[in-house]
């Protein structure tokens, strides 16, 4: 999962994206990275971290231009060299920069077509340098000169022929304007709005509509399934649908953890969705045990305390914060005679024992995925005194991988694989697992409103993988090229123990 940014204004927008991709750091904490275009000229800083330390102001100072792409990336199918870090560039034609939220599924075939076809040449692992090859030779097919928006709308159209899986993108050609599209599922988030200054209308595209809040711009909409927005350098807007058979399929894991609650996705509020999750967690408890004795609800903070919340009150049971993040916590270092330790949850929460002393307490969380944090917690409750320990999932079992962007662990690393309710519950430790039904999922993101969503993506739940390319040998291959980096960092991770040690 990343976010993406993208703004035409009338002045210079570098500190403009800075707080764009700040207010999307929750999507991505590995990279970050600003390209902006002034006089025919590219300025690009990019770099792993943080946005904040990404940016120094001698890097900002370099970074001119009324209009700008900005990427914050949470490494997904590949490695997480720098050199992977977005935005991608290309020369021809025109001066090409391009950042991506999302995965290809058919990366291998179109990088060989690339090379083989196209005649191009790519240097990373990252699809999305990929995808702008795909989009730069489709926009060179026009062979024009100077680009037109119908140019623009027509290499979008074939970009959407050629890659499959999900995608949102932004894309700035130099001297002429910049580019937003979505794949034809609509499976990642993309928005677009405006606000007005006294030098005209200024454009901004993002991943999450909280981006075009915090800096006053005004939410225009979601762009459609296989839809684009260009805007040109100056300020002109044209939208277009690019796609012959598009679909709205948006991922439904965004309202459950990835977006901040604060965002309006899809036209669906992140933060009623939570609600509505917790009403119909408790409605699936009282169906569960009617009579149960939960004392008190207990949220794993942060994303699960909007359903948490409702969940309480629809029991009419107390909600207490039993659990307190830290939200500082430090960077681990490889001292000289350490192993390498990752930081355990006890450095991160750390449990108030008078929420929980002689207590049946309901801890609540967005959704087990490995299972290894909510062990943990499941396990610091007890020290902590709680007679029993009863564990909601605000999202049902995941079970399948995810193709389309979301760093997900394989299969066979997900603690609901191949398991049942009762054998997940006896591994976490918990006297009661209760999750979400994935039609009581649907229908609290879905809430009472007409949306024309035709069906969420769901495949993390139910394994449909709505490309409809994603078969069993795809997932065996991104499975291996998971375990080979996995243990491509643990070498290089011993290796620099070693060089310590001796
Ligand atoms: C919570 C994010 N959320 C917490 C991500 C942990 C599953 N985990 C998914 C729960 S927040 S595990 O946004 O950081 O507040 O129990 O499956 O290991």
């Amino acid at each position: 999962m990343c976010g993406i940014v993208g703004i035409v204004g009338k002045s210079n927008v570098n500190q403009a994206l800075y707080d764009g991709l700040t207010v999307l750091q929750h999507r991505g904490q590995d990279a970050a990275g600003i390209v902006t275009s002034h006089e025919g000229r590219l300025f690009l800083r990019k770099d792993n971290g943080l946005v904040r330390d990404v940016f120094q102001q001698r890097h900002m100072q370099r970074l001119v231009g009324h209009m700008g792409i900005g990427h914050v990336r949470y490494p997904t199918a590949g490695s997480s060299s720098s050199a992977e870090a977005q935005p991608f560039y290309v020369n021809s034609p025109y001066g090409i920069t391009l950042a991506h939220n999302g995965n290809l599924t058919n990366v291998e075939q179109l990088a060989k077509e690339i090379y083989e076809s196209d005649l191009r040449h790519v240097n990373t692992n990252s699809d999305s340098e990929v995808l702008l090859n795909v989009f730069a030779h489709e926009l060179a097919q026009r062979g024009k000169l100077q680009p037109t928006e119908e140019d623009v709308f027509a290499a979008v159209t074939d970009v959407h022929e050629r890659c499959l899986g999900g995608y949102a993108v932004v894309a700035m050609i130099t001297g002429y304007g910049i580019v937003g599209f979505r794949d034809p599922h609509g499976i990642r988030p993309i928005v677009f709005g405006q606000r007005h200054t006294d030098e005209g209308v200024e454009y901004m595209i993002a991943s999450e509509s909280v981006s075009l809040d915090v800096l006053g711009f005004t939410l225009i909409r979601d762009l459609a399934p296989g839809e684009a927005v260009y805007i040109t350098e100056d300020g002109q807007l044209h939208t277009r649908q690019c796609a012959s058979n598009p679909s709205y399929s948006p991922c439904i894991f965004e309202h459950v953890y990835l977006a901040r609650p604060d965002s309006i996705m899809d036209g669906i509020s992140v933060y009623k969705a939570r609600l509505r999750m917790g009403e119909k967690l408790a409605d699936k408890i009282l169906r569960e045990r009617p009579e149960h004795d939960i004392d008190v609800v207990i949220p794993i903070p942060d994303t699960s305390r909007t359903a948490a919340l409702e969940l309480a009150n629809r029991l009419g049971v107390k909600f207490r914060e039993g659990f307190v993040k830290n939200r500082y916590i430090g960077r681990t270092f490889i001292m000289p005679g350490q192993a390498a330790r990752k930081k355990s949850v006890r450095q991160k929460l750390n449990a108030i024992e008078l929420e929980f002393r002689g207590k049946n307490v309901m801890l609540v969380d967005d959704s087990i995925v490995r299972g290894t944090t909510c062990k943990q917690i499941i396990q610091m409750a007890r020290e902590a005194g709680a007679k029993n320990v009863y564990f909601c999932s605000a999202a049902p079992a995941v079970r399948y991988p995810n193709v389309y962007g979301i760093d997900m662990p394989s299969a066979h690393e997900l603690i609901a694989h191949n398991r049942s309710t009762e054998q997940v519950a006896e591994l976490i430790g918990a006297d009661w697992l209760i999750y979400q039904d994935l039609t009581d999922l649907i229908e609290a993101v879905s809430g009472s409103k007409k949306i024309k969503i035709a069906n969420f993506d769901c495949a993390v739940f139910d394994g449909k993988y709505v490309t409809g390319d994603v078969d069993e040998a795809y997932l065996n291959r991104i499975d291996q090229a998971r375990n080979d980096l996995t243990k491509a960092k643990s070498q290089a991770v011993s290796a620099i123990i070693d060089l310590y040690n001796n």
